[in-house]
């Protein structure tokens, strides 16, 4: 345990509070862990999947309404309403707490408070930083050990007077309409109610790596952002890195795991994956951008996971996985989710818990597996995990790549002209929306660097922090935007996306290497065909001229919904972005 007084003067006021039967130290040994599991399988939490097939695998059904991330929930609570700022739900901190604090008194009677230190980041590393949770939930212990480093390291490098983020999770009785997820950024805290499900409970992920630690990063010059982090070798051996932002269920786990196509893979291309999710940014001594991925797992997307669309995650799900709000096949008590692949088990539990025939049961159009269902899997499974996973300096970025699903408007690629046009081509960035949170789905709307749902203060400044850190790297990244999602009249994806994007990530390294030219348009540049690598492709000379072009008039509608957006900002919003604003209603006026 620790003598740290912060830790424990905290611990003695959250028990008091939430007053449970029982205190745990989770100290991170096996033994432990599997004493957990075992106690989660006797009440039904957790379901033991096949131990032959799925070796250290378990199964975690949530409450049908507790299945995302509740964002109209989520609170940024500041001293003033202006440093949330009007993107962010806000509520007084003295107000928030006494609501709050009824809702946990008590919460915890008759059950076991579990205290589980983590550290994002790789335990010592100057990127690294502490927290600890509070939890009532084994659930939520067992996927933080996945998630994070947990256990007595974490408090060792935590000292006796080392600060750390305070997260306290109760599940109650996950009643929606008393669900809160709320951040206190100048209190370090995280107070989480009424969830059991992921995103909404584990408090390392985007309550403390991207909203408390955007703040932190804004007042300490670094930065946190919803980015995969890869390595893209090429045939002589070197390795470059590319972060990604894509909003949540767009790709990112996806483009971190690529397998080249065939052609590519021959000549010795391949990725190496560093983060899938998140990544913390700082500059390096040499004026270049280096970034770490805080977290040591994935908890991904399921459906649409296959051998075919990304082998590497489907890998890294075999062993030792908690798998949540999938289908179980009942004949090897194995698991199935749409897009696995084409043979949906016939006697089969779908993720509500209904016994169903799952042949007949997907072919009335029902779906077996939740569309925001999620693995939780040890990033050291994965086949192509990056030999750098764990150096705690980092990787240093060579691209940053933002994108969207954007059915029409956006080409496959293009490139900003400089470090402050691609922070403006970041901040105006949509996409439609996703199952991984509650709410409509397949709704265009804005969604600057993928991190609307997780600045932890106002927008306008994190822009301004954006602009700020360009002014601190001599050698900054290269940026550019991509959209794997243009669809034809049909409704067809145009572009066949996955391994393919390979050939996406190649042009943009070779820009970076100033190695091929680019046709210059009014929103930055686009590649000239020949330089993308089509071979073996079955696209269309048309089709591919289509998925480069600039429709002038979607994009003079796409900069009034960018004006409108902005508007909100008021006086606050950088100067840059006007410009930028005006500077490409000009290009389109041309
Ligand atoms: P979060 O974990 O929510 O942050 O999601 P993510 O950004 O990691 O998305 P993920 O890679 O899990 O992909 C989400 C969905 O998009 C899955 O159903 C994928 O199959 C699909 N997808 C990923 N890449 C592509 C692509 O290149 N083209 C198409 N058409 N679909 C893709
Ligand atoms: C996302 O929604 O962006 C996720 C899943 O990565 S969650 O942990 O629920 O936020
Ligand atoms: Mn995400």
């Amino acid at each position: 345990m620790t003598n740290n007084k912060k830790v424990l003067t905290w611990l003695e006021e959250m028990k008091a509070l939430c007053k449970p039967d029982k205190v745990v130290w989770i100290d991170g040994s096996e033994a432990q862990l599997e004493a957990l599991r075992e106690e989660a399988v006797s009440t039904g939490e957790m379901i033991k999947l096949n131990q032959e097939k799925l070796p250290g695998c378990y199964y975690h059904r949530t409450a049908e309404n507790d299945v995302a991330r509740v964002e109209d929930r989520t609170f940024i609570c500041t001293e003033t309403e202006e440093e949330a700022g009007p993107i962010n739900n806000w509520m007084a901190p003295a107000e928030m707490y006494a609501k709050l604090n009824k809702l946990y008194d008590g919460s915890m009677v008759g059950r076991t408070m579990y205290v589980i230190p983590y550290s994002m980041g790789p335990v010592g590393s100057p990127f690294s930083k502490i927290g600890i949770e509070l939890t009532d939930s084994i659930y939520v212990v067992l996927n933080m050990d996945i998630m994070t480093r947990v256990g007595n390291s974490v408090l060792e490098a935590l000292g006796e007077d080392g600060d750390f983020v305070k997260c306290l999770h109760a599940k109650r009785d996950v009643n929606p309409d008393e669900r809160y997820i709320v951040h206190f950024p100048q209190d370090n805290t995280i107070m989480s109610v009424n969830s059991a499900y992921g995103g909404n409970v584990l408090l390392g992920k985007k309550c403390f790596a991207l909203r408390i630690a955007s703040y932190q990063g804004m007042k300490e010059g670094w930065m946190a952002e919803h980015m995969l982090i890869l390595g893209l070798e090429n045939p002589k051996g070197e390795v470059k890195y590319i972060c990604a932002a894509f909003p949540s269920a767009c790709g990112k786990t996806n483009l971190a795991m690529l397998i080249p196509p065939k052609f590519l893979k021959e000549q010795g291309y391949k990725v190496w994956t560093v983060g899938d999710d998140i990544a913390w940014l700082r500059v390096g001594e040499d004026g270049r951008l280096y970034a770490i991925n805080p977290e040591a797992g994935f908890f991904g997307v399921a459906p649409g996971t296959s051998e075919k669309s990304n082998f590497n995650a489907l890998e890294a799900t075999k062993k030792n996985t908690i798998f949540t709000n999938v289908a179980i096949n009942e004949e090897d008590m194995t698991v199935w989710w749409e897009g696995l692949d084409k043979n949906p088990p016939e006697k089969a539990t779908e993720w509500k818990g209904a016994h169903v025939n799952g042949k007949e049961y997907t072919a009335d159009g029902n779906k077996l597996a939740h569309p925001n269902s999620r693995f939780t899997a040890p990033a050291i499974n994965c086949p192509c995990i990056s030999p750098e996973f764990e150096n705690p300096q980092g990787v240093p970025i060579s691209a940053i790549v933002f994108g969207g699903r954007r059915a029409k408007t956006a080409p496959l690629v293009y490139q900003a002209r400089d470090w402050d046009h691609g922070v403006f081509v970041g901040a105006t960035m949509a996409s439609e929306t996703t199952a991984a949170a509650a709410g409509a789905v397949g709704v265009v709307r804005r969604d600057p660097m993928a991190m609307r749902p997780f600045v932890g203060y106002n927008m306008a400044d994190y822009f301004q922090h954006w602009y700020d850190m360009g002014k601190k790297i001599a050698n900054p990244p290269k940026i550019f935007n991509v959209n794997w999602f243009r669809l034809d009249d049909e409704g067809n994806f145009m572009w066949p996306g996955f391994g393919d994007n390979m050939r996406v990530l190649n042009w943009i390294l070779d820009r970076c290497d100033g190695k091929v030219d680019a046709v210059e348009t009014e929103i930055g540049f686009v590649p000239n065909k020949e330089d993308l690598q089509l071979e073996g492709l079955d696209l269309s000379d048309e089709a591919i001229t289509e998925l480069l072009s600039i429709d002038k008039q979607a994009w003079k509608e796409d900069l009034a919904n960018q004006r409108e957006f902005f508007a909100q900002f008021g006086d606050k919003l950088p100067k840059e972005i006007k410009d930028s604003m005006d500077t490409l209603e000009a290009n389109l006026n041309k």
